[in-house]
């Protein structure tokens, strides 16, 4: 399958890495929207939050284990946000299920 993500997660494309394992990689974004921000992919392939099921939800939670653990790491104490977005409408540009940790800014509420 032609992903980038799955790419990134499989190390054929280099990333700014921030944390990986066996089933989770977090990297840099590339068009940073906060001083902080990062994104935490499953290394399976899910395209987006819509195809999250039974068989394939545990690496989800892992993910936000995994990103309470980078948070505490980089002294993120007063807060972040953690934002997926699904589909065309959601905004998603990238087709492999991914999470946004963005902070060490003011976030306003609601989105754009
Ligand atoms: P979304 O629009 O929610 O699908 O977010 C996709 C994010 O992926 C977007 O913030 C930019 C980031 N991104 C896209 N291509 C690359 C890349 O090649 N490297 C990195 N580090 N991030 C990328």
């Amino acid at each position: 399958m032609d992903c980038l993500f799955c790419k990134m997660a499989a190390g054929e494309i280099p990333v700014n890495k921030v944390y990986e394992d066996d089933t989770v990689l977090a990297f840099h974004d590339i068009d940073p929207q906060a001083p902080v921000h990062f994104l935490v992919i499953p290394k399976t392939h899910i395209g987006s939050p819509a195809e999250i099921n039974a068989e394939n939800s545990a690496v989800v939670a892992h993910i936000f284990e995994v990103i309470a653990q980078i948070a505490q790491e980089m002294n993120l104490e007063n807060g972040y946000r953690v934002v997926t977005n699904c589909g065309k409408d959601g905004g998603q540009s990238v087709p492999h299920l991914h999470f946004h940790v963005l902070a060490k800014r003011s976030l306003a509420w609601p989105p754009g």
